[in-house]
């Protein structure tokens, strides 16, 4: 890649000025724009027509006070009853896909396949069908953090056994649909499920075991994921041509300084975030990284275990691993300035086997969610790192998003969408292979544990209405602009007060305030 392309990409993103590039650059008519969302977070009837209770209903109704707001998932934006209006909308803005995940305690309440609920399968009936209706395609992600409570009660990923629980839940859902759906996600960011809900208590189920749940989790999580990928390899692929995937949170990360300490600390940082998860399906070797072994092997035995809290991964499972995903789904929404830090963490930990303390420049834009600041050339930096240490994989963005307060005029996540969007131009002229982008999310939602106050959504809802009225910000008409054009240019929608179908509205023209 040559330097002024990294020139350019700076220039564009207004970290140097004096250059001008004016190439208008376009995204490929194949490209695939999307939104998405996910079951807990939008379908509410969390115990409707035979539905199972998974991990976060289990975890909110027992600890009401860890969501500031008191809110929780059970009516949601009550997406199960108003499935219509959220593929009108997606009609509104033109999407090419949309993305959301099924609630395997909803279709299987036991988390078994002794039990299957035709009723909760014929909400994902209705909502496919519609899609394909209106010629919108599915991109389901089979598993986005709500386990079956039932599956939890024996341990749940932290059991080897649920690889095997996994396989048969993915087995019923590709039999159902896999005519019909060409896009799957197997698991949505496997360092959200293990770090933030077996290492610590932020996320449903809450076991905070530190430094040895965690890395249990990731393994099992990895497996059956893989699991899942052959599965479909095996029995549907030939038939149905579908892609499975998986979700991997990549943000990137930056040195704070140049000290080669901190150089150091920030590579082996990005092993530990990112090479975790990608390096078992994408590196030639398929295993977890070497750094990340020697570190968490060092540290357990000095700990007092006898072997590393790190699980290894056989002959066999490596090769079962070894290329199992179509594409990779990357969910990239900021990034993170890497320090070496020698305070003291909880020993064992995740936190202390890696040994960094992070910050963000105050320079950056920063969203309603304390961690999300907007620092766009981190998404090109993160898809290089990509190329090179991965070969150039086939990506889709699977999410990438920013949060407000209530509000229609949402300047803030525009700007942010547009700056990132561009970036992602530059990556691709400089050999990137993104086939989509999926802005997160369609509507406000239960933001997890922050409940409804960090809202993600293009669309506002109104929680406080009986039909949980949708309507759309001005990030939702300049996305059907960008789909319409391919091409990020200034244009803003006219402040009228007609909607993107062009109902009448009352909006208020103050600024959505962060
Ligand atoms: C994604 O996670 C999720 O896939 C999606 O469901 C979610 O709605 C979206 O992003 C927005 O967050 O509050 O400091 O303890 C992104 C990773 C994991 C980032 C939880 C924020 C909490 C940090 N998120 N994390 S903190």
């Amino acid at each position: 890649m040559a330097w002024t392309a990294i020139i350019a990409a700076l220039s564009i993103l207004g970290l140097v000025e004096g250059w001008t590039d004016t190439k208008i650059r376009r995204f490929p008519d194949s490209f695939m724009f999307g939104v998405g969302s996910a079951a807990y977070q939008v379908e509410g009837a969390w115990n409707l027509d035979g539905k199972g209770e998974s991990i976060w209903d289990r975890f909110l109704h027992e600890n009401p006070d860890l969501v500031p707001d008191g809110t929780n998932g059970d009516v949601a934006s009550d997406s199960y009853h108003h499935y219509k209006r959220d593929v009108e909308m997606l009609r509104e803005m033109g999407v090419d896909h949309y993305r959301f995940s099924i609630s395997w305690p909803r279709v299987m309440p036991s988390g078994f396949p002794n039990q299957i609920n035709e009723q909760g399968f014929q909400y994902y009936d209705n909502l496919i069908n519609e899609l394909l209706t209106y010629k919108i395609e599915p991109m389901v992600t089979l598993y986005h953090f709500d386990l079956p409570q039932r599956l939890q009660d024996l341990g749940g990923w932290a059991n080897p056994l649920s690889i095997g629980w996994c396989e048969d839940y993915a087995r019923v859902v590709f039999d159902r649909y896999a005519s019909k759906v060409k896009y799957w996600i197997t698991m949505n960011q496997p360092n959200s499920i293990c770090l933030e809900g077996y290492g610590d208590s932020i996320m449903a189920p809450g076991v905070d075991m530190k430094g040895i749940a965690d890395y249990i989790c990731i393994k099992n999580v990895l497996l059956a994921h893989a699991k899942a990928y052959r599965l479909y390899e095996r029995e549907y692929k030939s038939k149905y041509n579908g892609f499975v995937g998986i979700s991997v949170s990549v943000n990137w990360a930056n040195p704070i300084n140049n000290k080669t300490e901190n150089v150091q600390a920030t590579e082996e940082y990005r092993e530990f975030s990112i090479g975790m998860y990608l390096n078992p399906i994408w590196s030639p070797y398929g295993d977890f990284p070497q750094v990340v072994k020697d570190i968490v092997a060092k540290k357990s035995l000095k700990q007092g275990f006898f072997k590393s809290r790190l699980p290894t991964l056989s002959a066999e499972e490596k090769k079962l691993l070894k290329k199992s995903a179509d594409f990779l789904g990357m969910n990239h929404y900021t990034t993170m300035l890497v320090k070496r830090s020698f305070q003291q963490y909880p020993s064992p930990s995740y936190q202390d086997d890696i040994g960094v303390e992070f910050s963000q420049d105050t320079n950056w834009r920063g969203a309603k969610s304390s961690w999300l600041k907007s620092y766009a050339f981190g998404i090109y930096k993160a898809l290089l790192h990509i190329n090179q240490n991965y070969d150039y994989p086939l990506i889709i963005i699977t999410e990438h998003g920013w949060s407000t307060n209530a509000g229609l005029w949402d300047q803030s996540r525009v700007q942010c969408m547009k700056d990132y969007m561009r970036a992602l131009l530059l990556a691709m002229e400089d050999g990137s292979r993104v086939a989509g982008y999926t802005a997160w999310s369609l509507m406000d939602n239960l933001e997890w544990a922050s409940g409804i106050s960090e809202r993600f959504g293009l669309y506002e809802v109104d929680f406080d209405s009986e039909d949980k009225k949708r309507t759309a910000r001005e990030s939702a008409l300049v996305y059907r602009h960008i789909i319409e054009e391919r091409v990020v240019d200034d244009w803003t929608p006219p402040r009228l007060d007609i909607d993107i179908s062009g109902r009448r509205l009352k909006r208020s023209k103050k600024n959505t305030e962060l």
